[in-house]
């Protein structure tokens, strides 16, 4: 997805989607692991896990700004923290401070850009700009999701 110009993720205004506060949290944990197996094959490639495959790397950076660009607040209504259900870690915090977690959400976005524009191109490349995605993903969960 080279130079696309698409909307950054859009946690601001949580509104209620799902029916009721586990579907929410069932679907919110899909959408991270889903972000997770996409990082998953490039994380793979940059250990040598699997060979480098600049077609199949290409398409997990895509997916990652596609996911990126997924209306997140409707998985983050209130009352679905870990104060409010035990299925889920995301701590209270989220909801207090949703300037600072739109701000993580928005360095996961450019990050994910930059891999986007390098990722089927070249491996050192892609690795090179791995780091700062998952470098985003650890920073969200070191300061919002409970151990
Ligand atoms: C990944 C993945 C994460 C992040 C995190 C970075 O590949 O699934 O959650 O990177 O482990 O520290």
């Amino acid at each position: 997805m080279h130079k696309a110009i698409i909307a950054a993720i859009a946690i601001a205004l949580p509104t209620t989607l799902f029916a009721d506060p586990m579907e929410t949290v069932e679907a919110r944990q899909g959408f991270y692991k889903l972000l997770g197996a996409n990082m998953g094959v490039l994380a793979a490639m940059a250990k040598g896990e699997r060979d480098y495959e600049g077609s199949a790397a290409q398409t997990a950076a895509d997916n990652i700004v596609l996911l990126t660009t997924y209306n997140l607040g409707h998985l983050y209504p209130m009352g679905t923290s870990s104060l409010d259900m035990k299925e889920t870690r995301a701590k209270a915090a989220i909801w207090q401070e949703f300037d600072a977690v739109q701000k993580k959400a928005d360095a996961l976005f450019d990050a994910a850009t930059n891999l986007s524009n390098v990722a089927g191109l070249d491996k050192d490349d892609m690795v090179a700009a791995l780091g700062p995605v998952g470098g985003a993903c650890k920073d969200c969960h070191d300061t919002y999701r409970e151990k």
